[in-house]
C-alpha cells in the first residue's frame, strides 16, 4: 500500500493553477508547503507536479540512474533564446553530451585560475566607482549585476559591457530580464493566446534577435581575428571531443554564449546581493569577514582559497537563498516508490524545492539562522548526503559553479577591504523578488573608504 500524496483541492479543467501566483511562483510553492508538508501534489491544467522539500525524499531524487533534469514549461520556451545549450537541452540531445564533454576541463580548476586577472579588472572598477560614490545610496542588486555580467562577458569572450562606465545598465540586461519574464507569461498561456498577443511576441522576437546578433557578432569577430587567449570562446571553437572528433557548430556556441551571460551572471549577482544583505544584517559576521580579508595586505589567487570564513558566508547564504530555487526532475522508469511510500509515476514532474530542503528541521540545527560557523571545515562532513544542493544535482548541476564561487569570494574580500558598509534603512526587511532566479528587492546601502589597519 502506498502513502497518497497531499493535494490542494482543485478547479475542473484548471485543477490547482489558481494556488499558483504567477509573479511569484516560489512563495506560493512555500504557503503550500507550509499547508501541506515536504510532499505535495498540484495539477496544473492537466497535468501533475509533485513538490519535494525533505532531505530524506530528495536523496532519493539525487539517484541520476533513476531521475534525469526534466524541463518546465518556462525553460522549453526560453529554449527560443538558448536552444540546446547546455542549460536548457535535454540530456538526451547529442548536443548536450558534445558540448559538456567540451566544457567540462574549460570550467575546471585551473582554466577558473586563469580568469582570475580579469576577473580582478572588472572587481576594480566596482571599486573605483564606489570609492566616488562614498556616502551615497548604492542599489545593490544594481550593482552586482553590472560586475557579474561583465565579468562573466570579459572571462568567456574578451567582450567588454564597460557597466560601470554607463549610467543605465546595457540594453542586453533588459532584452535578457523581459525575455525570462516573457518565457514564464508564455508557458502559462494557451499557444492560441501567445499568437494572439502580436506586440507582444514581437517584442518577445526582437529581443531574441538582438541577443542572437550580439553574439553572432562576437563569433564573427574572432573567427576574422583569432587569437590565443584561452578563454571558453576559443575553446568553444577549438575544441574537439576527444572520441569522435566532432566540434561544436556556430549555432551551438551561440546557443552556448548566451547561457553563460544569462547562467553567468543572474544567480552569481543574487549571491552576492543576499550575502551584503546577511553581512549587513549581522555586524559580528562582516567583522570577521573584514579581518579575514585584512590579514592579507592584497587579494591575489593565492590568497583566495585561504578566504575560509568569506567561503562560508556564501555557502551559508546559499543556504538560506538559493538564487536559483528549484530544479526539475522526471524518473526514467515507469513508476516508483519514494522513502515514506509515496508513489510517483513518470507522468509527473518532480520539483526539488531548495529553500525549503536547506531548511529541514531533520538535517539543520536552528535553520532560520544566518550561522556561517556551520559551514566551516567539518561542519558539513556530519549532515546527511544531498541536504545543501544549490548548484543542483550530479551531471546537470551547475557547470559554473568554481567560476561563481572565485568570482564571489574576491569581490566580498575586496569591497570589505576597502570599504565599511551600512543600510540606508536599518529597518530594512528582506523583500525576496523571483524572475527565474531570486533577488533582494530594494536593498540599497551606504560604503565609505576604510583607513587601511595597518
Ligand atoms: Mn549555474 C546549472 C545554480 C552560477 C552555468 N546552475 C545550474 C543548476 C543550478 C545552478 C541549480 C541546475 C539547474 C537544473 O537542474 O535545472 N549557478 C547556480 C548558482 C550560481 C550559478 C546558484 C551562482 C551562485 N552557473 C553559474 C555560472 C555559470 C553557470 C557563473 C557560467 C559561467 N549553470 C550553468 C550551466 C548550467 C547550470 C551552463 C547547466 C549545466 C548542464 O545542465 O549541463
Amino acid at each position: 500500500m502506498s502513502t497518497p500524496i497531499p493535494q490542494p483541492p482543485g478547479t475542473f479543467f484548471i485543477g490547482n493553477l489558481n494556488e499558483i501566483d504567477s509573479t511569484y511562483t516560489l512563495g506560493s510553492l512555500q504557503r503550500l508547503h507550509k499547508l501541506y508538508g515536504d510532499i505535495y501534489r498540484l495539477t496544473i491544467l492537466g497535468k501533475n507536479l509533485v513538490i519535494v522539500s525533505s532531505q530524506e525524499i530528495i536523496n532519493f531524487l539525487c539517484d541520476e540512474s533513476k531521475f534525469d533534469k526534466d524541463l518546465g514549461k518556462p525553460l522549453i520556451e526560453l529554449r527560443a533564446l538558448t536552444g540546446d545549450g547546455l542549460f536548457t537541452a535535454h540530456t538526451s540531445e547529442p548536443n548536450w553530451k558534445l558540448a559538456h564533454k567540451i566544457l567540462l576541463p574549460a570550467f575546471g580548476p585551473n582554466a577558473i585560475r586563469g580568469m582570475f586577472p580579469e576577473m580582478m579588472d572588472i572587481a576594480t572598477q566596482l571599486i573605483l566607482r564606489w570609492e566616488r560614490y562614498a556616502g551615497e545610496e548604492i542599489d545593490v542588486c544594481d550593482n552586482f549585476t553590472r560586475l557579474t555580467l561583465d565579468t562573466i562577458a570579459l572571462c568567456s569572450f574578451d567582450y567588454r559591457f564597460n557597466s560601470f562606465y554607463q549610467n543605465k545598465m546595457h540594453h542586453f540586461v533588459d532584452a535578457m530580464v523581459n525575455i525570462l519574464s516573457e518565457s514564464g507569461n508564455r508557458a502559462r498561456r494557451l499557444p492560441l493566446q501567445n499568437t494572439l498577443m502580436r506586440g507582444t511576441a514581437k517584442q518577445y522576437n526582437d529581443d531574441i534577435a538582438y541577443i542572437h546578433k550580439l553574439c553572432d557578432e562576437i563569433v564573427q569577430q574572432r573567427r576574422e581575428h583569432p587569437n590565443d587567449i584561452n578563454d571558453l570562446l576559443n575553446r568553444m571553437i577549438k575544441g574537439k571531443d576527444p572520441d569522435t572528433g566532432y566540434h561544436l557548430s556556430d549555432e551551438n556556441i551561440r546557443y552556448q554564449m548566451v547561457t553563460f551571460l544569462i547562467a553567468g551572471h543572474e544567480t552569481t549577482s543574487g549571491l552576492l546581493s543576499f550575502t551584503f544583505y546577511y553581512l549587513l544584517k549581522n555586524p559580528h559576521v562582516l567583522q570577521k569577514v573584514q579581518a579575514e580579508a585584512d590579514q592579507y595586505d592584497e587579494i591575489t589567487i593565492d590568497t583566495l582559497p585561504k578566504l575560509k570564513y568569506i567561503d562560508a558566508v556564501l555557502k551559508e547564504t546559499l543556504r538560506l537563498q538559493p538564487t536559483a530555487p528549484a530544479f526539475g526532475l522526471r524518473l526514467k522508469e515507469d513508476k516508483t516508490v519514494l522513502p515514506g511510500g509515496y508513489e510517483v509515476t513518470n507522468n509527473e514532474r518532480l520539483l526539488v524545492l531548495l529553500p525549503q530542503l536547506h531548511r529541514d528541521p531533520k538535517v539543520w540545527d536552528r535553520p532560520e539562522e544566518f550561522l556561517p560557523e556551520r559551514m566551516l571545515d567539518g561542519g558539513f562532513e556530519n549532515l546527511p548526503p544531498n541536504a545543501w544542493k544549490p548548484f543542483g544535482n550530479g551531471q546537470r548541476g551547475c557547470i559554473g559553479r568554481s567560476f561563481a564561487m572565485q568570482e564571489s569570494v574576491l569581490a566580498v574580500a575586496l569591497i570589505l577591504k576597502h570599504f565599511n558598509i551600512e543600510f540606508v534603512d536599518p529597518s530594512y526587511d528582506l523583500r525576496v523578488k523571483q524572475t527565474l532566479t531570486i533577488k533582494p528587492e530594494g536593498l540599497k546601502m551606504r560604503v565609505r573608504p576604510r583607513h587601511r589597519a595597518k
